[in-house]
């Protein structure tokens, strides 16, 4: 890990530090073009071939049903299960919570504006398979997909060899009452639920996050179709901002806990003192090595740095323009620098509170902007699986109150049709 005094750096050099890895991606994306052209032309017969190429399986099922995901299942131990459970429960208490029912407003007497909360009714849900498979996320999706009331839930997640899916994910999907897994991986999961096909329904709205090469079919089919998408998912990252009063090897901890998520992860340590940085430095070297994911992490570690600043004024100032996707302020006095926190995904406050909590089992969700994505979009909620559709009611008394203003303002737009439409309801 570089490190780097605050005081030496320059605008431009704070700005290349806050940069995430730009990919220019065109080779990417003349494979997952190509990828998503042969789903679209040749529907369930290119996922066959996909799982073929890339999988490495021969498919004689597009999916998994109930009887099958219960008998994968089987292998989850009881400890898992409650460990599971716990995830769960803590994740459902605190998704139900962002459910609210919102006031009526009467804008003028007669007037009356309210939003009404309906489900986006289809959703895909990818969850990756890959050097890390992820039942965590499957919670964290499929939760507020439920709360929300989505009446389709289409779940692809890549086979194994053997054809099938990890036995925790087939345990996730029947504690939500999904009774059915597409065994489709990659770019082409992301075309199938875009477009359809024979066996996958078309989805209104795809969540999840996955490797390059999903993340570019994401943000194609955002602007080539009408499915949205959840939002961009780079590479995933944690910034730390600590002062004397943190921990060293909690530091260290946290670091390698977002490094071995994958080579191009980022951990970033923003001190105010240098002998902590130094000691949470040294004890990064020493739990790295033995760690089963060392190979992982080192590599994720040299691509992250330390900045030591004089005040948490300053590394505050550092860690809103990076806009990290997890924030950890390891300092006691974490209450009194919350409020100038502008840009971050999920906030970890304290000594004693680790990112793994929110990864798995505290409550709040782990799917988070990443990439300086923090600065202008949330991570995702039961409100990413509803729309807010706005309502209005006017009366007799309230067509006269807002009528004249109506009209003046059709008529200075030349909009004279739209004058007529409050004019002629007046006018009798
Ligand atoms: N830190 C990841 C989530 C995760 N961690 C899943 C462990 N499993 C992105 O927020
Ligand atoms: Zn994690």
């Amino acid at each position: 890990m570089k490190l780097f005094n605050y005081s030496d750096l320059s605008t431009a050099d704070i700005q290349k530090l806050v940069q995430r890895n730009v990919d220019p991606a065109n080779e990417i994306r003349t494979i997952v073009d190509e990828v998503i052209a042969n789903v679209q032309q040749h529907g369930d017969k290119a996922l066959y071939d996909y799982a073929r190429k890339f999988d490495k399986v021969d498919l004689s099922n597009l999916y998994l049903d109930k009887t099958d995901l219960e008998e994968l299942a089987e292998s989850v131990s009881a400890e898992q299960k409650a460990a599971l459970q716990t995830a769960y429960n803590n994740i459902h208490k605190f998704h139900k919570s962002q459910v609210k029912a919102e006031d009526k407003v009467e804008t003028m007497p007669g007037v009356t504006c309210w939003r009404e909360l309906r489900p986006i009714e289809k959703v895909g849900l990818y969850i990756p398979g890959g050097t890390a498979v992820l039942p965590s996320t499957f919670l964290m999706l499929g939760i507020p997909a439920r709360i929300a009331g989505c009446s389709e839930i289409v779940v692809c997640s890549p086979p194994q060899k053997n054809g099938k899916v990890n036995a925790f994910i087939a345990y996730v999907a029947l504690l939500l009452g999904i009774e059915k897994i597409y065994l489709i991986g990659g770019s082409q999961a992301i075309a199938a639920m875009a477009y359809g096909t024979e066996s996958v329904t078309k989805v209104d709205k795809i969540f999840g996050p996955g490797n390059q090469f999903v993340t570019k079919a994401k943000t194609i089919i955002q602007s080539t179709t009408t499915t949205a998408i959840d939002m961009p998912a780079g590479p995933s990252e944690v910034l730390v901002i600590a002062d004397e009063s943190a921990n060293p090897t909690y530091i260290a901890a946290d670091l390698l806990a977002q490094a071995e998520h994958g080579i191009d992860s980022q951990s970033v340590l923003v001190c105010t003192s240098a002998q902590i940085a130094q000691q949470a430095l040294a004890e990064v070297e020493k739990q790295l090595p033995v760690l089963p994911r060392a190979e992982i992490a080192k590599l994720a570690i040299d691509n992250s740095y330390i900045v030591v600043t004089s005040n948490l004024d300053d590394a505050m100032d550092f860690s809103n323009q990076y806009a990290p996707e997890h924030l950890i302020l390891a300092t006691e006095r974490w209450k009194e620098i919350t409020g100038f926190i502008i840009n971050a995904g999920s906030v970890f406050l304290g000594n004693l509170t680790p990112e793994s909590a929110g990864d798995y089992a505290s409550g709040t969700n782990h799917t988070l902007p990443t990439s300086s994505y923090a600065r202008a979009y949330s991570g995702v909620s039961v409100d990413s699986f509803v729309k807010k559709i706005t309502f209005q009611h006017i009366t007799r008394e309230g067509i006269q109150n807002i009528g004249p203003s109506v009209e003046i303002l059709a008529e200075l737009e030349g909009l004279h049709a739209h004058r007529n439409a409050v004019s002629i309801r007046n006018s009798n």
